[in-house]
């Protein structure tokens, strides 16, 4: 809860002037509390209106994505890319591509990605874009066409030093490869204006990896701090995109089992242990269901709806699927069930009851800003490969993203304790991500 009165009529503020926009003021709410001790020690941050300006962002674009489906028939999209915040660096964040998307999501994706770039220490800032398109079920001809119909519009904004989109829900390496190949086309250059590049036009190598890595490295940390770690643990892990993939890859090199995974339909459940190159072969193979799992797998078990998978037992739970996926009432299921710690793969997973209830229980909760941060640190050395014209070996660029994420976990703790909130991740994140931005926004001036 906030109580600071200024804090309180910025928040007033927020609601008022992004009406029916929820989970941006979910995200709003969240870093302002946990700013509340950062304005007493710096009152400059609210007498220079820093803590104004940062809740708003620079520049918002929003387009008509027009093209042909395979039909003939003309469909409409809408496009979005919202440049929050470029104190620190070029505004930088992934694309979404899913129905869901609406101006107030790419709003709270960007916001919190401000605060997340910030903590990896990389001179990025934050933005986020994408689309209501859903790229389920259209054939690859439909997905390069809107995606190169989506570029044609998108292209007058972004550029190396000015705006590095890359991918997220939806978008991935097809997607990208079919973005920057139009970026090429219409720009006549050959930049890093995209991260998340296949390896044969100035991808990165360990990018494909980075989220999923760098959240068990987090999570590592967490874990190592309280004497323990990811060995003989039983793990939960929600979705079966990208990040979900690569977390089971690492927790299992880390000695843990994955005993269930998921997509938006339903779950699946294999006490064996969960045969990571199956979900690959269906996820980025074919583009299929989970539920295909059982197929090869038919003593694992299948079920429907996928809120389901917080019931299943387990010592550490990775949630890595989309915003609000764990509720108040799926955190109390698994804290009845044991569990030891909780991080966010996904951007806002768990929903301010959840979060609540975790820390009421004494459970280690390492938050999405933190917790995911080494997919976009990862971006960050593709730029910076890219600008040297050179590249790393998966060895070098893993063990920088390693570093990082260590980093990342001692400065969010360090914060923490700094402002009086031993052990709150949440508060220490939100606190350490906002330092950097905002010294360097007074810097500025009114800005
Ligand atoms: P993908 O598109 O690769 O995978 C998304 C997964 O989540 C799929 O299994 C999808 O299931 C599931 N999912 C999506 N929407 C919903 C929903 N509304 N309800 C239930 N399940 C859903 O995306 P990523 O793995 O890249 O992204 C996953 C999360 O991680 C997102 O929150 C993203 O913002 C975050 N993230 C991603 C980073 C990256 O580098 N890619 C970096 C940091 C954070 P289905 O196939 O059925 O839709
Ligand atoms: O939420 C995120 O951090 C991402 N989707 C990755 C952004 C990036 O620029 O790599």
């Amino acid at each position: 809860m906030i109580t600071n009165a200024y804090l309180l009529e910025v928040m007033e503020n927020v609601k008022k002037r992004n009406q029916g926009e929820p989970e941006f003021h979910q995200a709003v709410a969240e870093v302002l509390e946990s700013l509340e001790p950062v304005v007493e020690k710096y009152p400059e941050f609210i007498e220079k209106g820093v803590i104004d300006s940062i809740v708003e962002p620079e520049r918002i674009i929003k387009f008509r994505v027009p093209w042909v489906d395979d039909s003939g028939k003309v469909q409409i999209n809408r496009g979005f890319r919202v440049q929050f915040n470029s104190a620190i660096g070029p505004y930088k964040g992934g694309l979404r591509f899913h129905p869901s998307v609406n101006e107030g999501i790419i709003k709270f994706l960007g916001f919190e990605q401000t605060f997340k770039n910030s903590l990896t220490t990389l001179p990025i800032g934050g933005g986020k874009g994408g689309s209501d398109f859903d790229p389920k079920g259209k054939s690859d001809g439909e997905v390069m066409r809107f995606c190169q119909s989506f570029m044609t519009e998108l292209q007058k904004y972004i550029g190396a030093d000015t705006d590095v989109p890359a991918g997220d829900i939806g978008v991935g390496a097809r997607e990208i490869g079919y973005l920057f190949g139009q970026y090429k086309r219409l720009r006549d250059e050959y930049t890093g204006v995209l991260t998340g590049k296949g390896l044969t036009y100035g991808g990165s190598l360990a990018r494909k990896e980075a989220t999923g890595y760098g959240l068990c490295y987090f999570t590592e940390e967490m874990l190592k701090d309280s004497g323990t770690s990811f060995a003989g643990k039983t793990v939960v892990v929600s979705g079966s995109g990208n990040v979900a993939i690569y977390a089971t890859e690492k927790a299992t090199t880390l000695g843990a089992k994955v005993v269930a995974m998921s997509d938006s339909n339903g779950y699946i459940y294999d006490k064996n242990g969960i045969d990571l190159a199956a979900v690959k072969a269906i996820k980025e193979g074919r583009r299929g269901r989970i539920k295909e799992y059982l197929d090869v797998h038919p003593e694992a078990e299948y079920h429907e709806g996928c809120s389901g998978i917080w019931t299943v037992k387990c010592d550490i739970a990775l949630p890595c699927a989309t915003q609000n996926e764990i509720n108040g009432e799926s955190a109390k299921a698994l804290v009845a069930n044991g569990v030891m710690a909780v991080a966010e793969g996904a951007n806002m997973p768990s929903t301010p009851d959840a979060i609540h209830t975790f820390q009421q229980a004494g459970i280690l909760f390492g938050p999405a800003k933190a917790a995911n941060a080494g997919g976009v640190a990862t971006s960050a050395l593709e730029m910076s490969q890219n600008s040297m014209r050179l590249s790393w070996s998966f060895e070098e660029v893993d063990e920088k993203l390693h570093g990082i994420m260590i980093n990342i976990y001692k400065s969010a703790s360090a914060a923490a304790e700094e402002f009086g909130m031993k052990g709150n991740l949440v508060a220490g994140a939100n606190i350490a991500g906002f330092l950097k931005v905002a010294r360097s926004m007074l810097a500025y001036g009114v800005c």
